[in-house]
């Protein structure tokens, strides 16, 4: 039968390897990195067998001078890294895909801070642009440049006796060191490396050449390069269309990417799917091999237009990989409505840059693969014929109706509410967010299939009725409730509020309160995307709003998810004034007093309203009152899941969510032990 989705399915040639559709996992970090090798093999495994035809690792460091600690990538220093990348690509080959390897000489990106030899660059200047380490990188001598092309060579034979079908040149990002080198803003050498277009690529030839003569024919090359800078003085679309000219046939395949991680990996809130479309398009006519791009594709109708299109022959993705790694499989199968989409949160992001175990919204199973043995599609059997009560269908609740009820589960969830989805529902109406709603879409698509768990809407629960109606385990999921007292990281008891003040929390807006009055002032003590998002919705409706914090910028944790620096411009062209490294500390009829946390001074600042983004209190009544009903022998189990149980992320709520779905009937370790699987150094 033939599908509007066929085209995604044929083969590319890749030089001497043919992928088997056009589904390609571009490269990207998981926090898991030389540390963790296993759980990604694992992880990698997974994409393969849910159809993506290339599986590619992260960036892999190429040599100690090209070291990123603390973060935690590959490493391919010399042969004592070999085992576990080669545990990686056995991996992938396992799951039915080719393996890529993305080799990477940092440059002057690399501070070295684990290795502490100098970083390497095309001249004297500070490491950058994803540090500001006080080191700076040494213009590189021509020696360097012969040594920088043997590291390089040496990793490429590395990567052959590793089993790689796919090796990568990388000099996107700001990253690979041939960027820097093609970039104006960092190359001003005066020798046959600097000045001219053809100077600027000519480390980036050089290490083509080497990588194909190395490879003779064994593996695919592919080059993955930045089409846009975006920044003063940086790479430019005159200078990729020349690099494209000139050394377009030389690799076997075209990874096209922006000229920063941040510029690349944009969340929904800030860029829409195929963001990357206008930097792209027209390129592929200028190389007859073939070319993979990125876009948080997640609508199969999206790629084909791509391809039909002549923009891109292959589909490459991270975070759409990361969120269902069967997605392929899905569009090949006519499974569009089981598409676990991508809601573009970046908390993927927030793994690495932490240097945890990738995690995703979505998908609770990422980075848990190999050390739970989670699977993002199958989950083991029911081990009993018990029925189970869910109480609240936020993410947390919903996960665990769905995987509880895919294990064969009778289920019975119960949502206060009329609308399913909790707190995704509420967020997703805040500006921005409204891709949050995918979280609970994915969720009601699977239960729809699911005859075995039953909804009950507008059914609040009380412990007295659980016991009647006869549900021996329950598992509670009530969400939290935002505090308006103050209460967060500066201060742990509450603000003095005078009488007659008027102040909301966000749980008011997600109603439809909105203050009384013109000025608004938005304490944000919470940190992550919240206090910028409400702040954002005031200003649009016409409120005078300041946003109070102590920290240095709005939503600082958003560094995490590179949202930070967009979020402080939009913050700025809502015409909202930002009071930085300032707390409130007291709350009056007609204004506020905000203390600055580095000197102690304070002032006042007038409004008529204050908005609480600051700590949550768990909704555990229900929770509490049924502990008690099983200590009395009236219910066999209960758990409290979610923000229910600790607020937290929504990826937080819903991993909760899928693990009280695991463990249901299971024999659990004591907690003395060690819950997950793990690889231990081994000494030297
Ligand atoms: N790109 C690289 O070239 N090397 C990397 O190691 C790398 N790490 C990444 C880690 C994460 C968690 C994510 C989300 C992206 C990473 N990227 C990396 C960028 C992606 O390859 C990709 O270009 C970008 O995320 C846009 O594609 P997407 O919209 O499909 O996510």
């Amino acid at each position: 039968m033939t599908s509007a989705y066929d085209i995604l399915f044929e083969p590319v040639q890749i030089g001497p390897v043919t992928t088997k559709n056009r589904f390609y996992q571009v490269p990207h970090c998981n926090g898991m990195g030389y540390r963790d090798p296993s759980a990604q093999a694992s992880m990698r495994k997974i994409k393969a067998e849910g159809g993506w035809s290339v599986v590619c690792t992260e960036q892999v460091e190429i040599h100690a001078t090209s070291d990123i600690a603390p973060f935690i990538e590959l490493r391919i220093w010399d042969d004592q890294d070999l085992p576990a990348l080669k545990r990686i690509a056995d991996a992938i080959h396992e799951g039915g895909g080719l393996a890529g390897i993305e080799l990477a000489h940092n440059g002057m990106n690399a501070p070295n801070q684990l290795s502490r030899e100098t970083p390497l660059g095309p001249q004297h200047l500070p490491v950058a642009p994803d540090t500001i380490a006080p080191v700076q990188a040494r213009a590189m001598t021509k020696q360097d440049i012969d040594d920088l092309r043997r590291w390089h060579r040496n990793a490429v034979r590395r990567s052959l006796e590793a089993g790689y079908d796919v090796v990568y040149v990388y000099g996107a990002h700001g990253y690979g060191a041939p960027h820097h080198f093609l970039s104006r803003r960092y190359n001003n050498r005066t020798d046959e490396y600097g000045g001219s277009l053809e100077n600027r690529m000519r480390l980036l030839k050089e290490l083509l050449e080497d990588t194909i003569e190395e490879v003779a024919g064994r593996a695919a090359v592919a080059c993955r390069i930045t089409v846009e800078e975006e920044i003063d003085g940086g790479i430019t679309r005159e200078d990729i269309e020349g690099v494209l000219r000139e050394l377009g046939e030389l690799p076997d395949l075209w990874d096209f990417a922006m000229g920063s991680w941040e510029g690349d990996s944009v969340t929904s809130r800030f860029a829409p799917e195929g963001r990357q479309e206008e930097f792209v398009a027209g390129l592929k006519k200028l190389t007859t091999k073939p070319v993979v791009g990125v876009g948080r594709f997640t609508s199969p109708d999206a790629m084909v237009r791509q391809v039909k299109a002549g923009i891109l022959d292959l589909i490459g993705a991270a975070r759409p990989s990361i969120a269902d790694p069967f997605l392929p499989n899905k569009i090949r199968d006519g499974r569009l409505n089981l598409i676990r989409e991508c809601i573009g949160c970046n908390i993927c992001v927030s793994g690495d840059l932490t240097m945890s175990p990738i995690r995703c919204t979505q998908n609770p199973s990422m980075g848990e693969e190999w050390r739970r043995g989670w699977h993002p599609e199958r989950i083991r059997a029911k081990e009993s014929d018990s029925r189970i009560l869910v109480v609240g269908a936020g993410p947390s609740g919903l996960e665990a109706a769905r995987a509880l009820g895919v294990r064969g589960y009778d289920v019975v969830l119960a949502e206060a509410g009329r609308d399913l989805g909790g707190r995704v529902s509420a967020e997703s109406r805040l500006p921005g967010l409204s891709a949050w709603g995918r979280v609970k879409e994915y969720r009601e698509a699977v239960l729809a299939e699911l005859p075995n768990v039953e909804i009950y809407r507008e059914s609040p629960m009380t412990a007295a009725d659980i016991v009647e109606f006869g549900f021996e385990h329950v598992i509670t999921a009530t969400g939290a409730t935002w505090r308006t007292d103050g209460v967060a990281r500066f201060h742990t008891t509450a603000l003095p509020i005078a009488e007659g003040a008027q102040v909301l929390g966000p749980d008011d807006l997600f109603a439809g309160r909105l203050p009384e009055g013109r000025k608004v002032v938005v304490y944000d003590d919470d940190h992550y995307y919240l206090g910028g998002v409400v702040a954002e919705l005031l200003a649009q409706q016409g409120y005078e709003v300041s946003i109070v914090t102590p920290a240095p910028q709005v939503s600082s944790w958003t560094n995490n998810t590179f949202e930070i620096n967009r979020i402080q411009r939009r913050i700025i062209e809502n015409g909202i004034t930002r009071v930085l490294d300032h707390a409130v500390v007291a709350v009056g009829a007609g204004g506020v007093t905000v203390r600055e946390t580095y000197t102690g001074l304070e002032r006042d600042l007038d409004c008529d309203a204050v908005v609480m983004v600051t700590a949550r209190l768990p909704r555990e009544e229900l929770y509490l009152d049924l502990v008690a009903r099983r200590d009395a022998g009236e219910i066999a189990s209960v758990r409290g899941i979610g923000d229910a149980w600790a607020p937290g992320t929504i990826a937080a709520a819903v991993w909760s969510g899928r693990r009280a779905a695991e463990e249901f009937d299971a024999v659990l370790p004591s907690n003395d032990e060690v819950p997950f699987r793990r690889e231990v150094t081994q000494l030297a």
